[in-house]
């Protein structure tokens, strides 16, 4: 069985551990998002593309689900002593060896694709992951910056305007320095109307068995990868079943801040809401959790098929259920 998954990044990693339990014998092919990519000291880091690769490969820091086991920060602090940031984001020893990598190969003119394959080779991930995209597509938020000075307000200087200004920021300033703490108008993934999808993407979705959206961010993880042209189009021409498992559960994100992108783009933080804007065009069936179970009526009168299960990710065993019990609603759609 071939099963494509679109991902983020900590949602989508932890789904594909469970996914790869519950189907040993598939192969899988992960579409990683990159537009939270960002370039820090020189150098390309893919937040989401290398959470996936770490936590298939063995790498992870399970606790806070994005960087290296054993890290420490050396290479950071000696940064931050020459003045030089930003130091609000982690990057760790261990994790700065990839992104020095993956940049000099980049340089010498291999496209991320073969980049993310290369680097796959010592992680064996057991996935075939293919970034969305080999062009530069950088996920930007459009917000309203707290006066400068003002309690909460960002006040390192990497972005913050004057009273009330407007200004698009890039995705992780959003994320993780202001822990989008600040209104988020509008959410653009900038480039993406220009990307051609990674070498691969397009062969992968046409010859897949089946497709699953996991409980990824809609807007700036699954959203992004869509917003590839060709690639939504390719999904919702696949002729195979496609299904999603709700990353909201009672309401609320079950991590991240998910809630604050959806009113971005004026999507209200529901499992039905969700599974509504992802829409029967091209959604097939949707899984949302127990708590949930009164939102299935409303999803399955917008022409998607949906059930309740337990949907938190709470250790290995309960993710494979869920992967399991999105295998079996695929297998339902296709009959
Ligand atoms: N998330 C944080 O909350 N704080 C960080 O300092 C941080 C650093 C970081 C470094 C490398 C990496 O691969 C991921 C990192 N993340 C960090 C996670 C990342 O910001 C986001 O969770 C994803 O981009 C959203 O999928």
């Amino acid at each position: 069985m071939r099963i494509v998954v679109l991902a983020g990044g900590i949602g989508g990693a932890r789904f594909l551990r469970g996914l790869k339990q519950a189907a040993p014998d598939a192969e899988i092919t992960v579409i990683g998002n990159t537009g939270d990519d960002i370039h820090l000291f020189g150098l390309r880091v893919c937040p989401d593309l290398d959470t996936v690769m770490y936590t298939l490969g063995g790498g992870i820091n399970d606790e806070q689900g994005w960087g290296r086991t054993d890290e420490t920060f050396h290479l950071k602090e000696e940064l931050a002593a020459y003045g030089v940031g930003p130091e609000w984001f982690g990057l760790g020893d261990r994790d700065f060896a990839t992104h020095v990598v993956r940049t000099q190969m980049l340089g010498a003119g291999y496209p991320l694709s073969a980049v993310t394959e290369a680097l796959c080779a010592r992680w064996k991930p057991g996935v075939r992951l293919i970034p969305m995209t080999d062009d530069r597509v950088e996920t930007h938020v459009a917000v309203t910056l707290p006066p400068e000075g003002a309690e909460g307000a960002a006040g390192d200087g990497a972005g913050a305007g004057a009273a009330g200004e407007q200004r698009a920021i890039h995705f992780q300033e959003y994320w993780v320095r202001l822990r989008a703490s600040v209104p988020a108008h509008a959410v653009v993934p900038v480039g993406a109307d220009q990307a051609k999808p990674a070498p691969g993407v397009l062969e992968a979705i046409a010859e897949a068995d089946i497709i699953l959206f996991p409980p990824s961010n809609p807007v700036v993880s699954i959203g992004t990868i869509l917003a590839v042209p060709g690639i939504r189009e390719a999904i919702a021409d696949a002729g195979v079943p496609i299904v999603g498992l709700s990353p909201i559960v009672g309401g609320a994100p079950v991590r991240g801040m998910a809630d604050k992108v959806l009113a971005a783009v004026g999507v209200e933080t529901t499992a039905a809401a969700v599974a509504e804007h992802y829409g029967s065009g091209l959604l097939d069936g949707w899984l949302v959790d127990t708590a949930d179970a009164a939102a299935v009526e409303r999803v399955t009168a917008a022409g998607i098929r949906c059930r309740a299960v337990p949907l938190m990710m709470t250790d290995l065993d309960t993710t494979a259920r869920m992967a399991e019990e999105a295998l079996t609603l695929a297998e339902e759609v296709r009959a």
